[in-house]
């Protein structure tokens, strides 16, 4: 089977690094649209038009089932994507349900962190509202790590900084767990462990999407393939096609490691 990834850039590897440990005898095309990195900053439609090429894309290069391993994208396309196409879509979602499990005993609360569009998304705060009875969830837009991700600046020297002064009206050891509700945030982890205190527990989304995706490749009874492979594409004047693009692979062994 052949199952299509895409996120705006390097974040969705966080998702398809996990893929890979679970169900690694499948075929994965993951197309990065980096030409229009980031999202999160930029207008719905526009960004709801990138959505549609790069699903597009992935339709005619084959895909199966398609994840999009970005929460922006799912907050703002999932629903009428799934009208448009008949095959399995499977989006993100950000892990509160697991966060509010994990602070119940405590008394601790929850940070939500994600980029501003899925931040103000109807879909998130139903959720909440759904799941958050007893109101522990606060939220945190952190647009400028996708930036980062995306010149691939990992460095505590940038990153613990800018954390600590989006944090300033906000009371660090009240929280017990962080949403990292954004696919390039895992990337950072280190970082986020420094600012806050060291028993924080991180949570994304990924382990959930891919048990989805695994209950899903169940049912559709597809064939694995006998020389699994990844092929990444990128967005650009002209779509690049390759085995590696620029350090993805580099990523991907960063966080499987
Ligand atoms: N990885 C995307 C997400 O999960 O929301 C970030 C999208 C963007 O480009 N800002």
């Amino acid at each position: 089977m052949k199952i299509g990834f895409f996120d705006s850039g390097i974040g969705g590897l966080t998702v398809l690094s996990e893929a890979l440990k679970r169900l690694p005898h499948h075929d994965y095309l993951y197309y990065a649209d980096t030409l229009h990195a980031p999202y999160g900053p930029k207008p719905k439609e526009e960004v709801r038009g990138y959505i549609f090429e790069a699903i597009e894309f992935l339709v005619r290069k084959g895909a199966d089932i398609i994840v999009i391993a970005c929460n922006t994208a799912t907050s703002i396309a999932v629903n009428d994507l799934r009208e448009k196409y008949q095959i399995p879509i499977i989006g993100m979602e950000p892990a509160v349900k697991p966060a509010i499990e994990w602070v119940q005993e405590s008394g601790k609360r929850v940070l939500v962190t994600a980029t501003p569009l899925t931040l103000k998304e109807e879909k998130l705060h139903h959720l909440i509202e759904r799941l958050d009875q007893s109101h522990v969830t606060d939220l945190l837009p952190l647009p400028d790590l996708v930036r980062f991700a995306e010149s691939f600046d990992f460095s505590p020297e940038t990153v613990v900084p800018y954390l600590k002064k989006q944090l300033v009206d906000y009371q660090i050891s009240d929280y017990g767990a962080i949403v990292l509700g954004c696919t390039h945030f895992p990337l950072f982890a280190s970082s986020f462990k420094e600012v806050f205190e060291p028993g924080i527990e991180l949570i994304d989304g990924s382990v959930g999407t891919v048990t989805h995706l695994a209950n899903i490749i169940d049912t559709m009874k597809g064939e694995t393939s006998k020389t699994p492979t990844v092929t990444f594409y990128q967005s650009g004047r002209e779509i690049t096609e390759a085995n590696e693009i620029k350090g993805f692979n580099r990523i991907l062994n960063q966080i499987a490691s």
